[in-house]
């Protein structure tokens, strides 16, 4: 079979050898169970999904130029392009994008690893994503919708059928993450090399165990949420039915996860900041301690404040306390701000496309971390709960704190992964691109909530309309950037100039593999050993690796 099923799972799984090809696109295409083509392929699936999400984003900018709606039919299918792009993006971007694409790739060589523990799971769970994606996008044409991408009951069951492609889809996207925290943690716990111990794993390495502890802990509640909504919708249960029904645990439910998931999406991401600046500052990474101190932190806060989402509807004695929780969160964040300052502190900084979207990811954080605190206190929140602030908010935090970051990875590994290099000029270019109208866009989105904009609602007062119009052009001129870095990448990937092995000198392992690095990461006949500190750039630092011969032939 050319598509891999055979050679790539069967023939294995009997005991045969599984063949590898390194050469050509198609190899991302099969059914191999190499985790660099499944996180290639995460890789790709995330663009993909992003584009059409995108454009669904674009559409839903068009229609509010005029305070009536201009390009939707009606109020519902408003109501379905927003859900269609939030779970998207969400789902199938923000949490498989680095985890699954840069993840999969970089940390089995980061631990010193040549594969990962389950990499036939990885391998089918990226395939998860095409029919979920497709399930969830073709939900309109299939009954329609009306409850919003969150699909809180009753509206969900009394609304179209189009609901019931929509939790399929999303609780398999779910399905595809979680199979991949449990994959990470297997292969963190037994592929580490030796030496590699808890005080010299990588920063990365930490940011994918945070986020897949919480992924662990969390998927379970809202993926079973989803799926008791499906079977009131198709088998008659009642477990969120408003007579005798639970019909609230729903949301309960889905915060669970949803809260601890925009730390999926960042946590990985802040981790790369530490990576990427120290390597363009080499400079030392200043307070380690503090930044695994963040990661612990988060993990063991963000899990219990899921309740500040429905402030508006609990109006007992928890306020106060889930208020002061949420606002904690602030504390462990810092603690990466202040790593990440005090390396760059007297640092010898080369502003190459990664470190410069690095640090505009971390502006862009700051000012969506700082505008949550106004979310989290109960008085100002009563304000603007339901506004386009909020939507300014989570934009900030997941585009500003995890898109531009992602995009700065595929800039920093693209080397590494084809061997070639991308077209400086146009990164940058496109860095500042995307900074200038991500900001003219979302900053317009606190102006317009603040101004009584509320989300959801496919029509507004006519006075909002100037601002929405500024929101608008700007969006697209955001949206059309995207190309930029598209047709660098896949330019780049034929054209490239020829890259060295490390061009931009990082010290941690992934860098010791060839480029493109061949099936087992590290085909030397050895294994390495560590032995020193990886983000220790003093003048005469020891080598961080000794390679010793391997016990196994390669
Ligand atoms: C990791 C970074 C963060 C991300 C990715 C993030 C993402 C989000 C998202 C997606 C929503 C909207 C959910 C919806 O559709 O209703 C949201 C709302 C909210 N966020 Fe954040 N957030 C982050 C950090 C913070 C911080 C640091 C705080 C507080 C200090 C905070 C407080 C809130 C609150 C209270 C809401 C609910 C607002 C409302 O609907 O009334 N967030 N956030
Ligand atoms: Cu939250």
């Amino acid at each position: 079979m050319g598509i891999g099923v055979w050679e790539g799972w069967v023939k294995p799984s009997f005991g045969g050898e599984e063949t590898w090809i390194n050469k050509g696109v198609g190899r991302y295409f099969r059914f191999g169970t190499e985790a660099k083509a499944t996180a290639t392929r995460y890789t790709i699936f995330a663009i993909a999904t992003f584009f059409i999400a995108g454009m669904l984003a674009m559409a839903i900018r068009i229609d509010l130029l005029s305070p009536h709606g201009m390009f939707f039919a009606n109020k519902e299918q408003y109501n379905e392009a927003f859900s269609i792009h939030g779970t998207l993006m969400l789902l199938a971007v923000a949490a498989l994008a680095i985890l699954g694409g840069i993840g999969n790739f970089m940390l089995p060589p980061m631990i010193g690893a040549r594969q990962v523990v389950y990499p036939k799971l990885m391998g089918i769970s990226s395939w998860f994503v095409p029919p979920a994606v497709i399930a969830v996008a073709m939900s309109p044409m299939v009954g329609g919708y009306e409850s919003g991408w969150m699909g809180f009951p009753p509206l969900s069951t009394l609304g179209g059928t189009g609901i019931i492609f929509y939790f399929m889809g999303g609780a398999t996207l779910l399905l595809s993450s979680w199979a991949g925290a449990i994959n990470f943690v297997a292969t963190m716990v037994f592929m580490r090399a030796k030496g590699m111990t808890l005080s010299r794993v990588p920063m990365f390495v930490y940011g994918i165990a945070s986020a897949s502890v919480l992924l662990i802990i969390f998927v379970p509640y809202t993926a079973s949420a989803f799926l008791f909504n499906l079977f009131d919708m198709v088998v008659g249960t009642q477990f969120y039915a408003l007579k005798g029904g639970l019909t609230l645990a729903y949301q309960d439910m889905f915060w669970w996860l949803f809260h601890p998931e925009v730390y999926v999406f960042v946590l990985p991401a802040w981790a790369l900041w530490l990576e990427i600046i120290v390597v363009f500052s080499r400079r030392s990474l200043f307070g380690r301690g503090w930044a695994a101190a963040g990661f612990v932190g988060i993990v063991a806060i963000s899990g219990a404040v899921g309740v500040h989402h429905f402030f508006t509807q609990v109006g007992d004695v928890r306020l106060p306390i889930i208020m002061g929780l949420t606002e904690m969160v602030s504390v462990p964040t810092g603690f990466f701000y202040l790593a990440a300052i005090g390396t760059l502190w007297g640092g010898r900084i080369r502003l190459t496309s990664p470190m410069l979207l690095v640090l505009m990811s971390m502006v862009n954080f700051l000012i969506g971390g700082l505008t949550g605190v106004f979310n989290s206190d109960v008085p100002a929140n009563l304000q603007i709960h339901n506004t386009f602030f909020v939507i300014g908010h989570f934009h900030y935090t997941i585009l500003g704190g995890m898109l531009f970051t992602w995009i700065a990875a595929l800039y920093y590994y693209f080397p590494k992964v084809t061997g070639r290099m991308v077209n400086e000029f146009w990164a940058k270019f496109h860095a500042w691109w995307f900074f200038i109208f991500f900001n003219f866009t979302f900053f317009g989105m606190y102006i317009v909530g603040i101004d009584g904009m509320n989300r959801r609602i496919a029509t507004y007062l006519p006075y909002l309309q100037p601002m929405n119009e500024w929101i608008s052009i700007n969006a697209f001129l955001l949206g059309a950037g995207f190309l930029i870095p598209l047709v660098n990448l896949v330019y780049s990937y034929y054209r490239g100039p020829i890259a060295s092995t490390n061009p931009w000198g990082g010290k941690t392992l992934e860098w010791q593999m060839p480029s493109p690095p061949p099936y087992e990461n590290f085909p030397f006949g050895k294994d390495p050993v560590v032995v020193a500190d990886f983000y220790n750039y003093e003048e005469n630092a020891p080598d961080p690796v000794i390679w010793v011969e391997s016990k196994q032939s390669t």
